[in-house]
């Protein structure tokens, strides 16, 4: 059983560059100062105006990088319409990984989200993939993301925006190369 792990970045040292693609030189994070968390996030949205969902939360996180959309065909066996996807990296603003969910969740209200079908359609899924520094077993906020490495919607669109990503110990490349195609296509370039 993995335990809840979490030093703010507020009181840790400098962060260590993990890809120099994606992270901004490590400078001290001083109380006060701006300190932040960053994180991997995948949105889906297969009902109502799915990209309009998807971009109102680039708009309200301010993602560091944001990646492409992606349609990609249901995933876990419910009968739906496809999928639009996009994954984002973040430095949230940010004490606690449970804040940063808390974000996320207020998110899917703002979208009328209805919890009815699990797996089933919504209007917007905001779901924690990855927070730098952090794990959690915890079903409340599970980090990294339990099925994340299962998932070609999330893996493709997080390998789009951060080639050198990590995903428990494994490259995310590895990871996908690893999966059978499930039908996730990119619409578009940004
Ligand atoms: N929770 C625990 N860990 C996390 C985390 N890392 N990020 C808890 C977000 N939430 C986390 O989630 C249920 C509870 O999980 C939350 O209350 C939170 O405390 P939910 O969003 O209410 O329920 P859900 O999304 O229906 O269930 P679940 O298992 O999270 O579904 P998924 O995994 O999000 O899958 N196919 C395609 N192609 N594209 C998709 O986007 N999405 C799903 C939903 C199924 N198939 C899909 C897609
Ligand atoms: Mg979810």
């Amino acid at each position: 059983m993995r335990s809840p792990r979490w030093r703010s970045p507020c009181t840790s040292p400098p962060r260590r560059s993990r890809s120099s693609s994606t992270t901004s030189p490590s400078s001290p994070a001083a109380p006060g100062s701006g300190c932040s968390v960053r994180a991997v996030l995948s949105t889906g949205s297969n009902m109502g105006d799915a990209r309009g969902f998807l971009g109102g939360v680039v708009k309200r996180m301010l993602p560091v990088r944001a990646s492409s959309l992606y349609i990609s065909e249901p995933w876990g066996g419910v009968e739906q319409p496809p999928f639009l996807n996009q994954a984002l990296l973040i430095d949230a603003p940010l004490l606690t990984p449970h804040s940063l969910l808390a974000a996320c969740q207020e998110l899917e209200r703002e979208a009328n989200r209805v919890r009815d079908v699990r797996w089933g359609p919504r209007t917007l899924d905001v779901d924690i993939v990855d927070i730098e520094g952090y794990t959690s077993n915890d079903p409340v906020l599970t980090v990294p993301h339990p099925r994340a490495h299962l998932r070609e919607f999330v893996l493709r669109p997080w390998l789009e925006i951060d080639p050198d990503a990590v995903l428990d110990g494994v490259p995310v490349r590895t990871w996908l190369e690893r999966l059978e195609p499930q039908g996730v296509r990119r619409l578009e370039e940004r």
